[in-house]
């Protein structure tokens, strides 16, 4: 846990308590700080008292002995409504952060990686901080990923990987990343941000406070990054490193068909293999390895090193990973693809899909995954989406309303029996939020997992945790 001495002695509110909540709560509680904890859940309050803390309700508390809210990412401060315990915090000038503002202001001496994009941020955060391990460094990975940062061990003067969520970032006001990694962006959680321009100025604030010689790692492959790419080198405040996983730049680092090119100081050399590793498969995963090993080069790690320790990534639950394999079919669980977006770099992985779609769908729907549609022998559509997500297949994309996950996967594996498609992926890639039918996408994940173990016959994978496809 995290000593938390700033905030020692003072009063701190703490709004939500859930996972980073309570482990706010608690890094507080140990470093001498009076906690004054809330949610608007019941049951989150009486979990909160077991764990010795008496809620104080902070719609009519004193706000004027309070100087700091600590708020949850999850609970919206501006859009698309201000939650009330935000409301009275400005009110009575208190100010508003986030656990990883509590941690930039606690760990003076170490250094921070932060990591944010749209996709692919959870794998590349996870890939720096195994490379990090490998190359003997003290590393810690926490933020959006699961971990709550305040939960991590002290690094000491080692290195923090954190990834960080928009949410995050807009309550992180003082947060200088050493090296701040941007995969990519595309529309998601517009609600949260009163648009794209607000996501995309949350996004930009993982480079604030940046110069010499601190890195900023910029993907190049969308026009929205691109365009930040262009600003920073503008401004030419730090090192702004582009990556890429679809073009060849003079400079940068960048994967083209399998391949990773170092192209730092302008004169390419072939740095690593990317083809053969099963839990690194397809461009987008190209993208983020490309992104680790500029963060790693930046921190010093030798290329020789960053390439062995690709190899041996382990992989990440709920991203491509192989959860089973029954009937010379392989379950596949993507149920981190929380958007239209992310389900496209499953779908493009494989040939012969028995795709397991749906939730709370965000905007656009799955219209953007037309050019995919010839890779997939049916769909099976779950939660609130299902009916539009069928009128998007129309005829294009044979289609079951199976209504629940359950359904789907019993539909799916008899489906794929009777067409005798040996070698084909059972594909759980929702392409939307998780909260209609599970708390959170592990949740959802793991159901699948379990389903799909369930089934008669069916196996464990070995060893790798994703999955290789013909990408
Ligand atoms: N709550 C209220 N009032 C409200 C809304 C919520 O009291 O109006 C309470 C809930 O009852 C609950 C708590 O707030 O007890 C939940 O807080 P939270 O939603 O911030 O969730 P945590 O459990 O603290 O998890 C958070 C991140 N969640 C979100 O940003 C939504 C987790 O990211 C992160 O892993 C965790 O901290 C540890 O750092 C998850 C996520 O979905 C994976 N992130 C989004 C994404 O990746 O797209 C941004």
């Amino acid at each position: 846990m995290i000593d938390v001495f700033p905030f020692s002695g003072y009063p701190v509110a703490v709004m939500g308590l859930g996972k980073s909540g309570l482990a706010t709560a608690e890094a507080l509680r140990a470093s001498g700080a009076e906690v004054w904890a809330w949610d608007d859940s019941e049951a989150r309050r009486a979990e909160a008292r077991e764990k010795g803390f008496e809620p104080v309700d902070l719609t009519t508390c004193h706000w004027n002995e309070l100087p700091t809210l600590v708020l949850s990412p999850g609970i919206p401060h501006t859009h698309p409504k201000p939650h009330p315990v935000a409301v009275l915090a400005r009110k009575h000038k208190v100010e508003i952060i986030g656990d990883i503002e509590l941690l930039a202001r606690s760990e003076r001496v170490a250094t921070f990686v932060g990591v944010t994009g749209t996709n692919g941020k959870s794998t590349t955060t996870a890939l720096i901080g195994h490379i990090l391990k490998m190359a003997g460094k003290r590393a810690a990975v926490g933020g959006n990923i699961g971990t709550p940062v305040l939960a991590l061990d002290s690094v000491g003067d080692g290195i923090y990987v954190l990834e960080m969520s928009s949410y995050q970032l807009e309550l992180t006001p003082s947060l200088t990343c050493d090296v701040a990694v941007l995969i990519n962006i595309s529309a998601d959680h517009l609600d949260r941000h009163g648009g794209m321009d607000g996501y995309i100025a949350a996004k930009k604030t993982i480079f604030q406070r940046q110069t010499t010689p601190r890195t900023a790692i910029l993907g190049v492959d969308d026009a929205h990054s691109r365009k930040l790419y262009d600003e920073l080198r503008r401004i030419g405040d730090q090192n702004v490193v582009a990556i890429s996983a679809a073009r060849r730049l003079e400079m940068g680092v960048f994967a083209l068909d399998g391949i990773l090119y170092d192209a730092l100081d302008g004169a390419e050399k072939q740095v690593a293999d990317l083809r053969g590793i099963a839990t690194l498969p397809g461009p987008h995963n190209w993208q983020n390895a490309a992104a680790a090993y500029a963060a790693c080069r930046a921190l010093g790690v030798e290329a020789k090193t960053i390439a062995a320790a690709l190899a041996s990534y382990p992989g990440l639950p709920h991203r491509q990973e192989i959860v089973a394999f029954a009937d010379g079919l392989t379950f596949v669980n993507d149920s981190k693809a929380t958007n239209a977006d992310a389900a496209a770099r499953a779908l493009a992985c494989y040939d012969a899909i028995y795709w397991i779609a749906g939730g709370r769908a965000k905007e656009g729907g799955i219209d953007t995954l037309a050019p995919f549609f010839g890779r997939i022998r049916r769909a099976y559509l779950i939660g609130e989406a299902a009916e539009s997500f069928a009128r998007t297949l129309g005829d294009k994309v044979p289609h079951t309303l199976s209504s629940t996950l359950d359904a789907a996967v019993a539909a799916a594996h008899a489906d794929a029996l009777q067409d005798r498609a040996t070698g084909a992926v059972v594909l759980l890639s929702p392409a939307c939020a998780s909260f209609d039918q599970f708390p959170n996408f592990e949740v959802r994940g793991d159901s699948f997992r379990a389903l799909a173990l369930a089934l008669p016959g069916a196996g464990k994978p070995a060893s790798a945790s994703a999955a290789g496809g013909r990408a």
